[in-house]
């Protein structure tokens, strides 16, 4: 079936990591988050892929090219960013009008098994299923267990099950992509799916995993789930004297010197060096031409390319972006001596990431000063800088707020 994936998003929610790079090309184990979504799509069913990509265009446009595993890929520009039902109506002249269309969430991971069935009938609404959806947009459903339509974040949740941005749309709906704006100003495609409801039984598809990556922490659990699925392969150098336990994958071109412990799952890509004496642990992503060296302990976070954490470092649960520089000795704090779950800013209000192991989120090209201390939550902008010995208590981002 023919499939639409929205990836024009800023991705506000995961600055600094979006200040240079759209949200959906954030990486999530081997590759970049949308081609998760697009190979998930190719597994399930999608005969063609039509990418809706806006800001930082050209980063999808050139990991992509015009096809994914044999299946044609074009793109589509959306200017501005409108609304979802917009940036549908930007990939419309790319779509075949006679016939149903699929759209999926460019920034979230779907499991293959269910995206496989929402795409065999029409029309349909993926959803997951929630412990507390208020939060979200919940799916109403009718007697019969037919979707009536999404209510956002309400008090009073018609039910458990929360709109996982994925439809499979009737032919029909190609005319129902002219929405008025909604109270929030956008144009949204929840409104198009309210149309469908009324034409059309709409099953709802629940699905057994599912994944929103929206905020900085949902990375480091989009890499959880993704590299646990990696299959261990070793293809670099990796010295005798390195001990390595778990499903661990070494890229071709990359180093493990000796004295290194890896527990897996750990995926060390190519050019990137690890060690001597460097202990990483599970869920651990060593971007391209990383280094971790000397004495340094990492634990479930994500380094990307070139991110270099030389010597007498410990990072844990945390987000490195491109080229940031850790000066010797500098620590990451990822618990609060209450227990409670660590807090980051994000769009000026204090929120709680739900996890009680959370550390920083460093922009591209930060640099530490020897002997930095980096607080749990923190956030640094792309480019800052620590001092020597500096201890980075509340985060930096746009001094939108005074605590972690
Ligand atoms: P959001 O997560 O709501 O928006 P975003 O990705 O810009 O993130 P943030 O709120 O942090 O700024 O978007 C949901 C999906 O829809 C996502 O895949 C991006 C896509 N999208 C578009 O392609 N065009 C749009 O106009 C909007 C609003 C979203």
């Amino acid at each position: 079936m023919q499939t639409v994936i929205l990836a024009a998003g800023r991705g506000t929610r995961m600055r600094p990591l979006t200040d240079r790079r759209p949200k959906p090309m954030l990486p999530v184990a081997d590759r970049p988050l949308v081609a998760h979504t697009a190979d998930a799509a190719v597994e399930a069913g999608a005969t063609d892929i039509t990418l809706v990509v806006g800001y930082e265009a050209d980063d999808v446009r050139d990991y992509f090219g015009d096809e994914r595993a044999g299946v044609p890929v074009e793109f589509a520009v959306q200017s501005e960013q409108r609304g979802t039902a917009d940036a549908v109506r930007a990939a419309a002249p790319h779509l075949d009008p006679d016939e149903p269309f699929v759209v999926l969430n460019g920034d979230a991971l779907y499991d293959v098994p269910s995206l496989s069935t929402l795409y065999e009938g029409t029309p349909a609404v993926g959803s997951f299923r929630v412990d507390d959806p208020s939060s979200y947009g919940v799916l109403d459903t009718d007697d019969e267990g037919f979707v009536t339509g999404v209510v956002e974040k309400p008090e009073h949740p018609p039910s458990d099950l929360v709109n996982a941005g994925a439809y499979v749309f009737p032919a029909e709906a190609h005319g129902w992509l002219d929405v008025d704006e909604s109270d929030r100003g956008e144009l949204e495609l929840t409104d198009v799916l309210a149309a469908t409801c009324e034409a059309y039984d709409v099953r709802g598809v629940a699905f057994d995993r599912w994944l929103d990556v929206g905020r900085p922490w949902e990375l480091l659990e989009a890499n959880e789930w993704k590299l646990g699925e990696l299959e261990p392969r070793i293809d670099g150098d990796v010295s005798e004297r390195a001990e390595l336990d778990g499903p661990v994958v070494v890229e071709e071109g990359a180093t493990v010197r000796s004295g290194v412990v890896i527990e897996g799952p750990v995926l060390v890509r190519s050019g990137a060096t690890v060690g001597p004496n460097a202990y990483v642990r599970g869920h651990t992503l060593v971007g391209e031409n990383a280094k971790v060296g000397h004495a340094v302990e990492v634990k479930n976070s994500v380094l990307m390319e070139g991110a270099t954490v030389g010597h007498l470092s410990y990072v844990g649960d945390s987000l490195l972006g491109r080229d940031v520089n850790f000066g010797a000795g500098t620590k990451v704090a990822n618990l609060r001596h209450d227990g409670e779950p660590v807090r980051q800013m994000l769009k000026g209000e204090l929120v709680s990431s739900g996890r009680r192991k959370y550390g920083v989120v460093l922009g591209d090209g930060v640099k530490t000063g020897i002997n930095a201390s980096l607080n749990a939550g923190v956030r640094i902008p792309t480019g800052g800088t620590v001092k020597p010995g500096e201890s980075v208590l509340y985060d930096r981002i746009d001094g939108d707020g005074d605590g972690a």
